[in-house]
């Protein structure tokens, strides 16, 4: 049996497509079930629902053989015990700053808040630039509005969040894209079947890439 941990919402949505090429459909969905472990149409493989930044954590520990986790998630986790075998090229993004559009970044050491730290925090570093990261845990938009913090860091997709918000992207810090994630224990013990699974995603999500050129 191998146990496959996804997050409910964007993630499960754009791996659907994928998961089913190896012939695995969730039987039930859980945007309408309770359910946390879902059986799917192959038996040897089941689902758990799991919080997007949960991931790594079951992953790493074995409760999950295999997982789907947002590049972010794992930039924010110590994945030294994760191995990440796939670009699955879902649910991209763009982590970046972002300020208010009537406001240029000051000289000298800012306020920046995020849920980002550690990307936020080595992006800094990596400049050279002295700043205080405020850990918030959602609505970043409205920290520099309310005199919280002078930016934020934060994924952007259309941007439509950070317009309908006064604000504007300043600099791309990283681009992210969900990316497989497996247990190196499982890795051994249960080679055979994790290498037939990551060759048919990576061949599925190879195919929606070229339909997408
Ligand atoms: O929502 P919940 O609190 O349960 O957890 P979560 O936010 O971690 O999960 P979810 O499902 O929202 O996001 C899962 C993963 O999707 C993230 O870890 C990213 O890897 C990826 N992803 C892709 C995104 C976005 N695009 C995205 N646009 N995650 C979040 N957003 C948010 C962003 O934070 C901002 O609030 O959407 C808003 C910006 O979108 P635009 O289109 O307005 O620019
Ligand atoms: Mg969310």
């Amino acid at each position: 049996m191998l146990t496959i941990a996804v997050s409910k919402g964007r993630i499960f949505e754009e791996a659907l497509p994928l998961l089913a090429a190896a012939g695995i459909r969730p039987v039930e969905n859980p945007n309408t079930s309770r359910k946390l472990i879902l059986a799917t149409t192959r038996d040897d493989i089941r689902l758990v629902i799991i919080r997007a930044a949960d991931v790594p954590t079951f992953v790493e520990y074995g409760a999950a053989d295999l997982g789907i986790a947002g590049k972010d998630v794992l930039l924010e986790h110590d994945s030294a015990g994760l191995y990440e075998p796939l670009d699955l090229g879902i649910a991209r993004c763009r982590l970046m700053i972002a300020a208010p559009i009537d406001r240029k970044l000051v000289e000298g050491r800012i306020r920046v808040a995020t849920k980002y730290v550690k990307s936020t925090q080595n992006y800094f570093a990596r400049k050279g630039r002295q700043v205080e990261v405020i850990k918030l845990y959602g609505s970043m938009e409205l920290a520099p509005l309310v005199g919280l913090s002078d930016c934020i860091v934060d994924l952007v997709d259309t941007g439509n969040t950070l317009r309908a918000n006064g604000l504007k992207p300043l600099e791309l810090i990283e681009n992210i894209s969900s990316r497989l994630v497996v247990n190196k224990a499982a890795m051994k013990m249960k080679h055979a079947a994790i290498d037939e699974l990551v060759r048919i995603l990576e061949q599925e999500a190879r195919n929606v890439r070229t339909q997408e050129n």
